[in-house]
């Protein structure tokens, strides 16, 4: 339990000085410092770049939603249900949360090249039910998406984009 808050400690100041590198406010992302090997890259996405919502979001007309749950299970085991799924150009990712406290981090590094992923991990998801939607606006391609408090732990997961 105490290495288990050790590294929720972690993952959550990582969040923290991540934020802070893509500028004061969430909304000055368009002058990103070159403090980070990253920060070109990331300036690069954020045009056009797609975002979390907190609201349902609606595909594109003969797309779908594509349900992912999110969670604590019964056993201490943190995951995403599917973590490895795959989806088209137009969807919609629908992340809900089934217990526990975790985030949706499209991380830049483990996605090198990519343009259009969410610039920023999303905030914590707290209240079961909840859920997180980001429409699929980016290219084809194979990304890589975890939770910050418990990527150590293996709360990972893959998502193929097909056109
Ligand atoms: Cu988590």
């Amino acid at each position: 339990m105490k290495i288990h808050r050790l590294l929720l400690t972690a993952g959550l100041c990582a969040g923290v000085v991540i934020a802070a590198c893509g500028g004061e406010k969430k909304g000055d992302d368009a002058s990103t410092p070159a403090a980070g090997g990253s920060a070109a890259a990331s300036g690069a996405a954020d045009a056009g770049a797609a975002s979390f919502s907190a609201s349902p979001l609606d595909p594109e007309a003969g797309r779908k939603v594509v349900a992912v749950q999110v969670e604590t299970d019964a056993q201490g085991n943190n995951k995403f249900t599917p973590n490895k799924f795959e989806v088209h150009t137009g969807d919609v990712i629908r992340y809900t949360l089934v217990s526990g406290v975790h985030n949706v981090h499209f991380l830049p590094d483990s996605n090198p090249g990519a343009k259009g992923l969410p610039a920023q991990p999303s905030d914590l998801m707290q209240l079961p039910g909840q859920t997180l939607d980001v429409k699929v606006t980016w290219g084809p391609g194979h990304y890589y998406f975890q939770c910050d408090p418990h990527a150590l732990l293996g709360m990972i997961g893959h998502v193929e984009v097909e056109d």
